[in-house]
């Protein structure tokens, strides 16, 4: 059967904006058939669109036999001309009778994965269909607090006096140390992927002082776990005239911000994710825990050893996401386990003014005060045995008068991981790179 064109047809309203105001007026709406039922003389489709869903009912003798007649199927993508009519047992108490039903394009009879809400199919086999599997209304509600979250950093910090920046996603070295990185040919020379902002926003901190950059980076990291991915969207912020204590205070009020702002502006999304109760504004100051304490507390109480300067394990990290639930800051990591441009204290050079905000058993972010004296920075690199010819135009920069700074990396799908309350970092992301996905 051929489709129908859209012609002259444009839609007057979204779904949501069907208010009782309009009863008896004529409406062009569009969208995806959610459900539909057949009951002999009685006809129902459920048309669904960005917002909502409303129901769409064909009676026969109401409606013209040649329409009482269309076949639509789960999915499809139609347009509907109708009138608002008002109809307590329809939900929202309205219904639209409809004159005329445009057939725009059709799905396969069997759909792929279940769109009823009934069951839920596996995760890669909803990646691999991911634009019917965002039609969910799980996943319109994780995309809507994602969307208000982005948006409600940006408001947080121009507010604060933060100058939104934009830095080079192809760059000639790496930031994070040598591993992790994209390699890629910039015509006859290999560059990467950036892993960070990290450079370009410290140089960036001598010119606008405090500044901000929500971006995608990169690691080449052959992680699977539930937890990472290749292709990150992370918040850089960075902050001139500043150290590690200063960032934590933002931090912790950019959180509460946050937080109330998608209470205030995405509850019900919240409630369709059972996270009403769950994501709630946190008090600040949060926790500060040292290192040393922390690795204390793991071998103490899970008895879990951890040498000073090793990383902390996966399982104790979950061990101590179960006694620590809430947002904690972990501050002062030794200098072994930190990039260069982490400053080392005067006092105890074993240590650095660094920090990683934890939500749980989960790392949000790290970060800290930098090093913004050059011949410190160039004794740092080679003390990581870092080559200061390959970071030659970033420490040019320190000439120009680098105030002292600090600054931090927020990982946001980690972030819209734990707002949402889900298990898997790749339910977050709309296309999720991984070492093994990269389509659709
Ligand atoms: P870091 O490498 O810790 O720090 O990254 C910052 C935050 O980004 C998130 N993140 C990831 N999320 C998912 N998958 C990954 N593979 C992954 N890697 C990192 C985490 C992490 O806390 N330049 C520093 C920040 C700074 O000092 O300002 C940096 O990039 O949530």
């Amino acid at each position: 059967m051929s489709m129908d064109e859209m012609e002259d047809f444009r839609k007057t309203h979204y779904t949501k904006d069907i208010i009782p105001e309009l009863i008896g007026k004529e409406v062009i709406l569009g969208g995806w058939v959610q459900n539909y039922r057949d009951l002999g003389g009685l006809k129902f489709i459920i048309l669904q669109d960005k917002f909502a869903e409303r129901q769409i009912t064909l009676k026969k003798g109401v409606v013209s036999n040649d329409l009482f007649d269309v076949k639509v199927g789960y999915q499809w993508n139609i347009m509907v001309k109708g009138i608002v009519k008002e109809f307590k047992k329809a939900p929202g108490g309205i219904e639209i009778i409809p004159s005329q039903i445009k057939i725009l394009n059709k799905t396969p009879q069997k759909l792929p994965i279940d769109m009823t809400g009934e069951t839920v199919s596996e995760l890669d086999i909803r990646l691999d269909n991911r634009v019917l599997d965002l039609r969910s209304k799980k996943n319109q509600a994780i995309f809507r607090i994602r969307s208000e979250v982005i948006n409600s950093i940006r408001e947080f910090l121009l507010k604060n006096n933060f100058t939104e920046i934009t830095t080079p996603k192809i760059i000639a070295s790496a930031t994070e140390g040598g591993t992790e990185l994209f390699p890629i040919i910039y015509f006859e020379e290999e560059a990467f992927l950036s892993q960070s902002a990290q450079l370009y926003k410290e140089q960036l901190c001598s010119v606008f002082e405090n500044v901000f950059e929500i971006s995608p980076a990169f690691r080449a990291e052959k992680s699977h776990t539930k937890r990472h991915l290749c292709e990150i969207f992370t918040l850089d912020v960075e902050m001139a005239f500043a150290n590690m204590q200063d960032v934590l205070k933002l931090l912790e009020e950019m959180i509460q911000f946050i937080i109330k702002d998608i209470r205030e502006k995405r509850l019900d999304d919240l409630k369709i994710l059972n996270m009403e109760n769950k994501t709630i504004v946190p008090k600040i100051p949060f926790p500060r825990y040292t290192y040393k304490e922390i690795i204390e507390k793991i071998s103490t109480e899970f008895n879990i050893n951890v040498e000073f300067g090793e990383d902390i394990s996966t399982e104790a990290y979950r061990k101590l996401g179960e006694v620590l639930p809430g947002y904690y800051f972990i501050i002062d990591w030794p200098t072994s386990s930190k990039p260069f441009y982490i400053i080392p204290y005067k006092d105890k050079p074993e240590l650095t003014e660094s920090f990683d905000l934890q939500k749980g058993y989960l790392e949000l972010t790290s970060g800290g005060t930098r090093v913004h004296n050059k011949e410190y920075l160039e004794k740092r690199l080679e003390e990581k045995d870092l080559n200061p010819i390959s970071f030659e135009s970033h420490l040019r920069m320190f000439d120009f008068g680098m105030p002292p700074h600090a600054g931090a990396g927020l990982g946001i799908d980690r972030f819209i991981t734990v707002l949402c309350g889900l298990d898997d970092i790749r339910e977050a992301v709309m296309y999720p790179r991984t070492p093994d996905r990269l389509t659709p």
